[in-house]
């Protein structure tokens, strides 16, 4: 029986389990994609496929600097652009003339996919495509048996030679009423790449490995399920939020630095994406000397170190040792999980200290290899005085990861109350952080 893939009414969104490509995708949390092609030179950010190639010329082009500042950003990997609606290609193709073969840059014979693949490689990141279907260049774009033909030697190109893709972007931007064969194009991309996610647009085609968010504001605004379905067809596809890291612009512009967004909306994003078990996807965009911006790179080394300091005081690791039991969801390391017993609906794991600890958000990390199972959950603290649990969170998903916040509060005993679950609960992680009190106060010193 598969279980990965199945027709509504024979199974229930519990039964549904991920790939372990999606796993390992979902354990990545935070990429980045890469704008950077004729739309740099041009201040657009949708080409219509007349630039010439002669504009592409970037003259200090250096993909390590892009990737020292994308691994300090807590990013794990990167998806290049490699071509977007306009047409134009960043690799030198043997199926159009409208690429960087074209171009001054390296006298027509550069390849910015090879060296943005390397280069990320070099820093420890995973390498991914966009590939844009609508194509606004392409005269065979009109027939769309021809162009099939076409975007699929394309892909077989970026398929085979440029190692392991970690994720496969379709966009779904311009493509409204033009069939595409996606069977064909999935086939051609799996023969050679067994284990990339295919990120699409629910509405583009059935079976995506990953879905998308429904916006670019950086927020899942819903509780966030993992099995969806569509048609009629349910399938695991977890969510992926993508966000530019400058307000509405996925390429560069000149003269643009009041959209680079803050410390503290990324933050926010981030609580709002990855805190609520989806993907995270930043855009970032080299300008047109082919460098990221001193702004940027600053911007992204602090979302990093800001990542990092955030979750170097987990309280729960300085509990007292009486939470006997709970060991595998109390431990820091999400590669041990704990069970509930099986076939159980309902299980609380309590987190006893020695003194009380004043906390203000948990993060919270569900096991989902064997599906997503938990419902409804809440998080509550003991009251001494009247002797009763009182809930401070509550919600349906957790799913790979949920931050929940609330007023700050101060216990000596803490609980994560599995209120339902289709099956015993499995919990990799339950931290709780003091978030508040890490920020620099308002009016307080500098
Ligand atoms: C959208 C595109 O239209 C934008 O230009 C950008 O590439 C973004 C990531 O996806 O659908």
């Amino acid at each position: 029986m598969s279980l990965t893939i199945s027709a509504a009414g024979q199974d229930s969104p519990g039964d549904i389990r991920p790939a372990p490509y999606q796993v390992a995708w979902q354990d990545q949390e935070f990429g980045v994609i890469l704008h950077f092609s004729t739309n740099t030179f041009l201040d657009r950010e949708w080409g219509d496929g007349t630039a010439s190639p002669s504009v592409f010329n970037p003259t200090q082009f250096d993909p390590d600097q892009w990737m020292k500042a994308i691994r300090d950003s807590g990013a794990k990997y990167v998806v290049l652009v490699a071509k977007h609606h306009d047409g134009f290609c960043l690799w030198p193709t043997g199926q159009t003339n409208y690429s960087v073969k074209s171009s001054p840059w390296k006298d027509g014979m550069g390849d910015v996919v090879g060296d943005v693949a390397r280069a990320a490689r070099k820093y420890g990141l995973k390498f991914g495509v966009y590939l844009s279907p609508w194509d606004r260049h392409e005269p065979r774009y009109k027939d769309s048996a021809e162009y099939d033909k076409y975007y699929n030697a394309e892909l077989e190109e970026l398929a085979q030679n440029y190692g392991d893709l970690v994720e496969f972007w379709l966009d779904g931007a311009g493509s409204a009423g033009h069939v595409y064969d996606f069977k064909k194009i999935i086939e051609t991309l799996r023969t050679y790449q067994p284990n990339t996610v295919v990120f699409a647009d629910t509405g583009l085609f059935e079976y995506g490995d990953a879905r998308w968010v429904g916006n670019e504001a950086g927020i899942v605004n819903y509780e966030n399920w993992n099995v969806i379905d569509r048609h009629g067809y349910l399938r695991w596809r977890p969510v992926e939020a993508d966000t530019p890291l400058r307000n509405l612009h996925w390429f560069w512009h000149p003269n643009d630095e009041a959209s680079l967004k803050s410390l503290d909306a990324l933050l926010d994003t981030y609580d709002k994406t990855v805190g609520r078990g989806a993907q995270l996807m930043l855009g970032v965009a080299p300008d047109n000397r082919g460098l990221l911006p001193d702004s940027d790179v600053k911007r992204l080394e602090e979302f990093g170190a800001a990542l990092r300091k955030r979750a170097e005081n987990n309280l729960v690791l300085h509990r007292e040792r009486s939470s006997v039991g709970f060991e595998a969801a109390l431990d820091g390391n999400p590669d041990t999980f704990w069970s509930a017993p099986a076939g159980s609906r309902h299980a609380e794991i309590e987190v006893d200290f020695d003194k009380p600890v004043t906390f203000d958000h948990a993060l919270t990390m569900e096991w989902l290899n064997d599906g997503q199972h938990i419902q409804k959950y809440a998080i509550e603290i003991w009251s001494e005085p009247d002797k009763v649990w009182k809930r401070i969170a509550e919600g349906q998903a957790i799913g790979h990861k949920k931050i929940d916040q609330f007023p700050s509060v101060t216990a000596r005993r803490v609980r994560l109350n599995i209120l339902s679950s289709t099956s015993e609960a499995r919990i990799r992680e339950f931290q709780l952080y003091d978030w508040g009190a890490q920020k620099p106060k308002e009016n307080g010193p500098r």
